[in-house]
């Protein structure tokens, strides 16, 4: 009986260590091909497909509808599809770049060894993934005398896994006349199901590396179907949670959305002006769990909270100026340092919270932006797309909502998302969509659970809002939704 409960243990440990490396960096080795994605990218955004999908088509019952909900920094997150309502794809060209969409995400189990095989990262994986197994041993042999309270647990998570993918074999149902390979998966999906049922009923007998391949397969599949959607529009915002309570009412955190796998390097900046000096931690456990960190002295001080750390450097508003600079962490010297044209400073434009929080600057998916006022846009916001190595600006949007009034902002694949406030209840109300030139008012309610939030900013690479609200650091995750159009599949 052990046998089998250390499988099941194995197999689900397993799936999410697989996931999680898929995600972030899988697509790009094997050539999951995002050129057609990228093309459209600015100044070098990175490895994030710049899909400014943020508007809905205008017949969204022709079109996927893909929910996802993301997610932690180890890159888990969750997929729900919903099929389109009509039938109608039989035989269209959409149907055959399903197919070989489904394909090339098979082979990419073949490219797993491969890579493996390769490169030192992908070593220190499996051997990190070694050391988790026996961990899991380990334990599995010290609960063996619970028996059937462990089955019981373990049976519900993989069900719970079950129940993710569950919404697919409606959407598969869609295009079963064409593709034998989609038959096939939705035939899997349920040979899954009615596997567990057995499982639930008579432990033992199954073999559970067998199962472990399938559903890992599955898993496969659905997150590489989740790469192609990396992007969309703001639909929720989830419960907070406190990872540290730190410093003063004011401040920024957050990790660097470009970062190498594994890096969750904690970047900490403690009030709004007169402070040059940044924290590094290690991770995000020791920043979670220690008051160990390095600290960097920056040539000038800051301005605000609106500082970002892209690509191993910060960027940051010099104190009473316009003026932004690049900071390499890896040199600790400028390499670059530019005046953001017409950008009001010294709380000429500050947000609704005050603190020479005129300039705030974000990474999204499609690279780094600046978020200010001018006087020529009459201290309303403008939005700038900034070039990360020159700090030149590519183009400009300019909006109609003033800058004062706003609580924060944030960007998520291109669209900018503005708060009502920085006290009492908070909701994003106004999105700027760059692609579109246009905008609309929402009305997505999160939780200020300390009252008095001085920084809100977006991480593509966790897909979360990374928050300080009056000395707490906070994270919610965000919920995003797609339209997959014919020419994306
Ligand atoms: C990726 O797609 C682009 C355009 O769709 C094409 O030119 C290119 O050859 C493709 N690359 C691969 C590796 O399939
Ligand atoms: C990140 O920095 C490295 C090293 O400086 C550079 O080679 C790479 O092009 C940068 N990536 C992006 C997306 O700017
Ligand atoms: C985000 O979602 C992931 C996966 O469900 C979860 O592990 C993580 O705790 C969530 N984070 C927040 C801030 O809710
Ligand atoms: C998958 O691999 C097979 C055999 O290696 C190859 O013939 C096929 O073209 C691949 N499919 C895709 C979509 O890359
Ligand atoms: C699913 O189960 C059926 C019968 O139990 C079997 O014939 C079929 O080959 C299985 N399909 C897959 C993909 O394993
Ligand atoms: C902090 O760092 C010191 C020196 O590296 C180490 O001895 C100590 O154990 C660390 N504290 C924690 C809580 O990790
Ligand atoms: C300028 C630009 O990128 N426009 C794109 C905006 O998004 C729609 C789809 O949502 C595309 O069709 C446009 O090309």
């Amino acid at each position: 009986m052990s046998v089998p409960l250390l499988k099941i243990g194995v197999v689900l440990s397993t799936m999410a260590m697989i996931t999680n490396w898929m995600s972030q960096t899988l697509p790009s080795l094997v050539g999951l091909n995002t050129t057609k994605l990228t093309a459209a990218q600015g100044g070098g955004g990175g490895g994030y497909p710049d899909r400014s999908t943020g508007v809905l088509p205008a017949n969204p019952e022709e079109s996927w509808q893909v929910y996802s909900s993301a997610q932690d920094s180890e890159g888990r997150c969750v997929c729900t599809v919903v099929a389109p309502q009509q039938s109608m794809c039989s035989r269209d060209a959409r149907t055959k770049q399903l197919r070989q969409l489904l394909e090339k995400v098979q082979n990419m189990t073949q490219s797993i060894q491969v890579l493996d095989q390769r490169t030192q990262r992908d070593l220190q994986y499996v051997e990190k993934m070694e050391v988790q197994l026996r961990g899991l041993e380990t334990k599995f042999r010290q609960v063996e005398e619970n028996h059937k309270q462990n089955i019981a647990k373990q049976y519900k998570a993989i069900k719970a896994k079950m129940e993710e993918l569950r919404p697919l074999i409606p959407v598969l149902e869609e295009y079963k006349a064409d593709a034998k390979l989609v038959l096939q998966f939705k035939e899997e999906v349920q040979n899954l199901t009615s596997v567990l049922n057995e499982l639930q009923e008579e432990m033992g007998a199954y073999d559970y590396e067998e199962l472990h391949n399938r559903v890992s397969n599955l898993e496969e599949r659905l997150r590489a179907c989740m790469q192609k959607l990396a992007c969309g529009k703001l639909t929720g915002i989830s419960e907070p949670i406190t990872i540290k309570t730190s410093g003063s009412r004011f401040g920024s955190w957050m990790t660097d959305p470009l970062a190498p796998e594994g890096d969750t390097r904690v970047w900490y900046m403690d009030g709004y002006h007169n402070n040059r000096f940044v924290r590094e931690y290690k991770s995000m456990q020791d920043f979670m769990s220690t008051d160990n960190f390095t600290s960097h002295r920056l040539p000038h001080p800051w301005s605000g909270t609106g500082q970002v750390v892209y690509n191993g450097s910060i960027y940051f508003n010099k104190f009473q100026s316009h003026v932004i600079i690049k900071f390499d962490f890896r040199t600790s010297s400028i390499s670059k340092s530019r005046p953001l044209d017409y950008a009001g400073f010294n709380n000429a434009y500050h947000y609704a919270w005050g603190g020479h929080s005129d300039i705030d600057l974000m990474v999204d998916e499609g690279g780094l932006w600046a978020i200010y006022a001018t006087h020529q846009n009459a201290g309303n916001i403008v939005i700038s797309k900034l070039n990360p190595n020159t700090l030149q600006i590519i183009k400009s949007w300019t909006t109609n909502h003033p800058k004062r009034s706003a609580g924060e902002s944030f960007m998520i694949c291109g669209t900018l998302y503005v708060t009502n406030g920085y006290s009492g209840g908070t909701k994003v109300y106004y999105a700027y969509s760059t692609n579109s030139s246009t905008y609309e008012y929402i009305d997505i309610a999160f939780q200020n659970k300390y009252s008095h939030i001085s920084m809100l900013d977006y991480n593509p690479r966790d897909r979360a809002l990374y928050a300080w609200n009056n000395g707490h650091q906070v994270l919610y995750n965000v919920t995003l939704f797609h339209v997959i159009r014919s020419v994306e599949l």
